[in-house]
């Protein structure tokens, strides 16, 4: 009797196997279409479900946030912690969606006084301290944030949303 049961075990062990293989081929099978819905060169996220891609043209501020729309994206909205820890690796240094609020004194996107939808931020020690009246713009440094001056030239992030395929 016991040897039964564990035959049946078995065999239901297998087609949980079975299953199981099934779901990863058809899973990996979706995966590797994934690098299309961002288009070459960009890369999707699966944390942030977004598409990103690093500059490594050094521009200014404003050149960058151009240079985003330029290409059908936007200079990347930090909107949470999450997506914080995800562009913060892309390098050490370059040019995140915020500047300085000529009303509230606050980052916030975008370059309209009306906008005041505000970015995620992760001051690094002693920031933002606006260095001489005059570090508007934002950016991420070692993993951190700080104001720095909008005329700098860095690097750039740009983030668009993923095109799906149709079905
Ligand atoms: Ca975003
Ligand atoms: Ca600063």
């Amino acid at each position: 009797m016991l040897k039964i049961y564990s035959q049946k075990g078995h065999s239901t062990m297998l087609k949980y196997f079975a299953v199981l293989v099934l779901l990863v081929v058809v899973y990996t099978e979706v995966e590797s279409k994934c690098p299309t819905v961002c288009g070459k060169g960009w890369k999707f996220s699966r944390i942030t479900g977004m598409c990103y891609r690093l500059y490594t043209y050094r521009r200014t501020w404003r050149q960058s946030f151009y240079a985003c729309r330029n290409v059908g994206a936007y200079l990347v909205r930090i909107n949470n912690r999450r997506e914080f820890n995800v562009v913060k690796t892309f390098a050490r240094s370059f040019w995140v969606n915020g500047k300085r609020h000529c009303y509230k004194k606050r980052f916030t996107f975008g370059l309209s006084i009306f906008t005041y939808s505000r970015p995620y931020v992760y001051w690094a020690r002693g920031e933002p301290n606006n260095k001489g009246g005059n570090e508007d713009c934002l950016q991420i440094v070692n993993r951190r944030n700080n104001d720095n001056r909008c005329n700098r030239k860095m690097y750039y992030v740009c983030e668009k949303a993923p095109k799906f395929p149709k079905y």
